[in-house]
């Protein structure tokens, strides 16, 4: 199945790139390392990208594009015969051959993932990375509006990681087992950072991934992520509930979120900006990410919440 979907997302790619339907952005990218927390980050800058509508734009809130999604961005009507799900190609990309997971009846995006919904995604990992080419895919999704999401249709994405980088859930879960979080065992999260964050290292036998294991993997995460909202809502009872997912076939993360875009520097961030993946649209911003990356630490903490390393969830949940 794998070579299959791999040749079928490639060929659809290609023709909608020649017939004008994927409309992909061009894009700069540099690596740089934030010297105080040791995080590597790939800045990329699309600066065209601001010519794209945007949530709350009256053309972008016109119709739902996953609802009847165009033919020439669809990889499979029925992804793996179960009913449920559409795999299409992002039509505005700034990697190539960027997909989405949607699923087939209109479910909402503020709706956590199913055990159905999480093993699909390993699944598509399993089919798309490749060892051998050290090729390795991220599925994310964005829940709910502070989690940078723009569209209200359940999607979950998947793109191709960038060559090289390590991101700093993969330093967590070097060398470390997959375990369930309980009330003895907290998920990682890396002390350096100024953002919460809970990491679970995968098994590396994916024969022993299952959906009862993604589940409660999954749930054991969710609970701490939404304490965040229980905490805050007397300070601050409007907030709404965000939180971004991330998957590698070599771990899975929740980063609950307090806003979508920061408001010391013109910039917004999905779940892939919670990998170091950072999409910057202003040449200001740029120059200023590029000249003390430190920032976007600073910056995810901002439309993040603080890191609780070091608490049990009992400390911080009630
Ligand atoms: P959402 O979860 O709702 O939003 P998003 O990916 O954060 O993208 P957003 O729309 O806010 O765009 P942004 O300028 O931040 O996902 C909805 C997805 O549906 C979007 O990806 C959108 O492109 C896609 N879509 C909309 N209409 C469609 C249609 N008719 N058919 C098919 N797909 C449709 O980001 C611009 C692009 O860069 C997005 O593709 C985004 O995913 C991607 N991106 C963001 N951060 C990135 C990073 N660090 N590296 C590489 N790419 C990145």
């Amino acid at each position: 199945m794998g070579i299959e979907l791999r040749e079928t997302i490639a060929s659809t790619y290609a023709k909608s790139i020649e017939s004008g339907d994927v409309h992909f952005f061009q894009s700069d990218s540099k690596k740089v390392k934030d010297p105080t927390t040791g995080s590597q980050y790939l800045i990329t800058h699309a600066p065209s990208l601001l010519r794209k509508p945007e949530r709350g734009d009256e053309e972008a809130e016109k119709r739902n594009p996953f609802a009847e999604p165009e033919p020439q961005l669809t990889v499979s009507e029925d992804l793996y015969g179960l009913g449920e799900y559409k795999l299409l190609l992002n039509k505005f990309p700034v990697v190539p051959k960027h997909l989405l997971l949607v699923t087939r009846q209109f479910k909402p995006q503020t709706s956590a993932l199913s055990p159905q919904d999480l093993l699909t995604a390993y699944r598509l990992l399993q089919d798309l990375d490749d060892d051998d080419e050290m090729v390795r895919n991220l599925v994310f999704y964005n829940c709910g509006a502070p989690s940078g999401s723009s569209q209200d249709h359940k999607h979950l994405q998947v793109f191709q990681w960038p060559e090289k980088f390590l991101a700093f859930q993969d330093r967590l879960c070097s060398g470390k087992e997959h375990f369930i979080p309980d009330m003895r065992s907290e998920p990682l999260q890396d002390p350096k950072l100024s953002f919460a964050h809970f990491v679970v290292p995968l098994p590396e036998d994916p024969d022993t991934v299952d959906e009862e294991l993604l589940a409660m993997t999954f749930v054991s995460l969710l609970q701490r992520t939404l304490t965040f909202f229980q905490d805050w809502s007397n300070e601050a009872p409007k907030l709404e509930t965000g939180y971004n997912v991330l998957m590698t076939r070599q771990w899975l993360c929740l980063v609950p979120r307090s806003r979508s875009k920061s408001a010391e520097l013109d910039i917004g961030f999905n779940a892939t900006g919670y990998a170091g993946l950072v999409l910057v649209k202003h040449e200001d911003v740029w120059g200023k990410i590029l000249q003390e990356p430190h920032i976007v630490d600073r910056l995810m903490l901002e439309c993040g919440f603080p890191n609780t390393s070091g608490q049990s969830s009992v400390e911080y949940d009630y």
